[in-house]
């Protein structure tokens, strides 16, 4: 800890009690903490509300973007404490050491830049290695009451040491950086009660894969989710953190937990002693007031909480593992588990690791062999060090376990898997959060299932999917039936964490420029994109009309697309090319009306922007989910498309398309999304007085209206005026 976080946290608290005396309570935890942030009073009508954050952190395949648009507003040092880490980047391919000095091979312009940004502005830089974002900012920088955002839709994953943190795009963690207040649409708040106690097989990541499952993937969306009642004493901060994390998967604006014995025992730990002591004497602060109110109430027995296997294909399909089985066999998925893979920023935590070598170990000694290939994925150095030290990576190791650099690596389509074109229907099994199609290894074919640690390392040692440790038996070596015992693992670490500081450069101020090579094609300066002309849309042509689940991932695809995202002209070619056409049931195939031809989506822009014509894209519910890339809303700003025409949006992507100067829009009628026709036409009227309204001309010459909306505030008209947020910045007016 350095003295500049103690710093922080003590004004903080200062701020916290200064800010809640003069609140009238009773008040819940997430209110607190917003009150306390907020940067100017909140009026009783307000949607948005303008907050100031203790802390930004971004990783490295957001910040490049984030850092290109920080350093077009001029700014000499960025306003706040900052941090880069290095984690995405990095493939899972041979293991830890081969697979980072790839890494710095290939990587090695971009991190350079990371690298110079950072000292010239006055920021943390964690080396690739070092860990993976919100592991590295919990063992860190977090702590109870605060605030932070992060350029990754995981950010929340702070939440389980009692702190809000929001994941954003790289444009508002651009503009906090150069000092400006922070925009937050008011979030709904969801109360998850929890009582009882965990025991046996289930553990934090099983309560969350159950919520996921009761919430869906959209249900939390503009919500923040707080936990409250006696269950949370059980429960570890790093199984707190695993919770918060996945509230992503809901929609969540972010998670939190009340503060704490175990957050406290988890600053202790890791060398936050200060902190602790300072958030004890405002306790009273940092949880919520015994009546409080939320505005839903959601109630859990965590004795009643069995381990869950969710997927494949979405976050929200769960299933409790007693009817696993059955759903695979009447879902005709094959039984076979063919890779398993524990860690990520979810579930790398010491006690994720301790369990899981828990249940290596009985394998072990009971005559058992992992049959299928066993992932490990730590979450920071830290973890991974103290881990190896405690003998548990042996462990995991000595059954055949690889250990891949603390890095995103597998969980981000950055995984060399041996022979995954070709693969045919198989199942993975991770310990991850997010399973969308072909996310991990790029194969369609791939059913990817999200689990506990402990449970994906015993699916591993039966080699079958439909396997439950719980009731079922395995057959060793000796011919004998064998039962797994409930995994056991320490929480913490009992000789504490090992540190390794050589991971982090702390800023010296020394480089004075950031250079990029113009001819680059890893990073490539940003024109500004142009204002709105002032005149209504018209005669804008279909891009693509968009059929199903249409997640970032979708939008602009990671895995090899993600070398490119710091160069927007090359990453454009990625535009929407996983989506599927609602006229043909195909990807990366529309019709385009300029040259009365089928082609990819973004060469099909291409043609539309070079031509005059403007595009719009319609979509169906919750468009965007997932990652915070604001790619997602760059690429189609560049490529010429005005408008988004969704049925509901995800938020961090809706901001992002309305920050890029994309008119974000939501049919009135969701079933007017069935009306639009493939060669249609479009107007969009009514914008000088930001009531928009869209006129569709068929191609029989008839004109049907559609009656759309928005949730716009009168600073974000502005960023839609001006061609984006960071040209109102550029021209001064905010
Ligand atoms: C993810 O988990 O989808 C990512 C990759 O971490 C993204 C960030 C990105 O796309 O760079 C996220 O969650 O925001
Ligand atoms: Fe990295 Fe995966 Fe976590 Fe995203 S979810 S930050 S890709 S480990």
């Amino acid at each position: 800890m350095t003295q500049n976080d103690l710093t922080i946290a003590t004004e903080h608290y200062n701020r916290l009690n200064t800010a809640l005396n003069q609140e009238k309570g009773p008040l819940t935890l997430t209110e607190k903490i917003l009150y306390a942030h907020l940067a100017q009073p909140l009026a009783k009508d307000n949607t948005y509300a303008l907050f100031r954050p203790d802390r930004v952190a971004m990783q490295d395949a957001t910040a490049q973007m984030a850092l290109l648009q920080f350093m077009s507003a001029q700014t000499d040092r960025v306003t706040l404490p900052t941090s880069i880490h290095c984690d995405h980047l990095v493939r899972a391919h041979q293991g830890a050491e081969k697979d980072l000095a790839v890494a710095q091979k290939e990587n090695g312009e971009v991190y350079h830049f990371l690298a110079d940004a950072a000292d010239r502005y006055g920021i943390d830089f964690w080396k690739p290695g070092a860990g993976i974002i919100h592991q590295v900012v919990l063992e860190n920088y977090a702590f109870p009451g605060g605030m932070i955002i992060g350029t990754d839709s995981h950010t929340p994953n702070a939440g389980g040491l009692g702190m809000l943190a929001i994941g954003v795009g790289g444009a508002d963690a651009a503009e906090v950086m150069a000092g400006m207040e922070w925009e937050l649409k008011i979030p709904r708040i969801i109360g998850v009660h929890l009582t009882g106690r965990l025991s046996g097989w289930a553990s934090a990541k099983d309560v969350i894969l159950k919520l996921v499952g009761l919430l869906t993937v959209k249900g939390a969306t503009n919500a923040v989710i707080e936990y409250f009642g006696q269950g949370c004493s059980s429960i570890s901060a790093t199984g707190k953190a695993t919770m918060c994390n996945m509230g992503a998967e809901m929609g969540a604006t972010c998670s939190v937990f009340a503060y704490d014995t175990k957050m406290k025992e988890y600053l202790m730990a890791t060398g936050r002693q200060a902190i602790a002591t300072a958030a004890d004497k405002v306790q009273q602060h940092l949880q919520a007031d015994p009546d409080a109110v939320y505005d839903q109430v959601i109630q859990i027995d965590l004795s009643s909480v069995e381990p869950y296997i969710n997927g494949p294909a979405t976050p929200d399909a769960a299933w409790p593992i007693s009817c696993f089985a059955r759903v695979v066999q009447e879902k005709g998925y094959p039984e076979e588990l063919s890779a398993a893979l524990i860690g990520s920023c979810t579930n790398s935590s010491y006690q994720d690791l301790a369990r899981s070598a828990s249940v290596a170990r009985q394998g072990a000694e009971c005559g058992l062999k992992m049959n299928s290939p066993f992932i490990i994925t730590p979450g920071s150095e830290s973890v991974r060090a103290t881990a190896e030290r405690d003998g548990l990576l042996a462990v995991l190791a000595k059954m055949g376990g690889t250990v891949m650099a603390s890095a995103c690596g597998a969980c981000i389509g950055q995984w060399e898997r041996q022979g995954a074109k070709g693969m045919g229907a198989n199942n993975i099994v991770t310990s991850f959060n997010r399973n969308f199609v072909a996310r991990n290894d790029g194969n369609p074919s791939t059913n990817a299932f999200v689990a506990s640690a402990e449970v994906t390392t015993a699916l591993a040692l039966s080699g079958r999917i439909t396997f439950n440790p719980l009731t079922d038996k395995l057959l060793n070596e000796q011919g004998e039936w064998v039962m797994l015992r409930e995994p056991v693992g320490d929480e913490l670490p009992a000789e504490g964490y090992l540190r390794n500081e050589e991971c982090v450069i702390h800023p010296s101020y020394t480089v004075r420029e950031v250079a990029i090579d113009p001819a680059s094609t890893r990073l490539q300066l940003l024109e500004p994109f142009a204002p709105w002309s002032g005149e209504d849309f018209t005669n804008l042509a279909l891009l693509i009309k968009v059929a199903g689940k249409c997640t970032t991932d979708h939008i602009s695809a990671a895995g090899q697309w993600l070398r490119f995202r710091g160069h927007l002209g090359n990453i454009s070619q990625n535009l929407l090319m996983a989506a599927t056409n609602a006229f043909n049931g195909a990807k990366d195939k529309v019709f385009n009306s300029v040259t009365n031809s089928y082609d990819r989506v973004s060469a099909s822009a291409l043609v539309y922007r070079d031509s005059g014509v403007g595009t719009i894209v319609v979509a169906q519910e919750n468009y965007g989910e997932g990652s915070s890339r604001e790619h997602a809303a760059m690429e189609p700003r560049f490529l010429g498309v005005r408008v988004v025409l969704a049925q509901s949006f995800a938020r961090i992507h809706e901001t992002n398309l309305k920050k890029q100067g994309i008119l974000a829009l939501t049919f009135a009628n969701k079933e007017d999304y069935d009306l639009i026709g493939e060669r249609d036409r479009f107007d969009v009227v009514g914008l000088s007085s930001f009531e928009p309204c869209v006129i569709l001309h068929r191609v029989d010459g008839s004109t049907v209206r559609i009656a759309v909306l928005h949730t716009y505030s009168e600073q974000q008209k502005l960023w839609f005026r001006f061609g984006s947020a960071f040209n109102v910045i550029r021209l001064g007016e905010h």
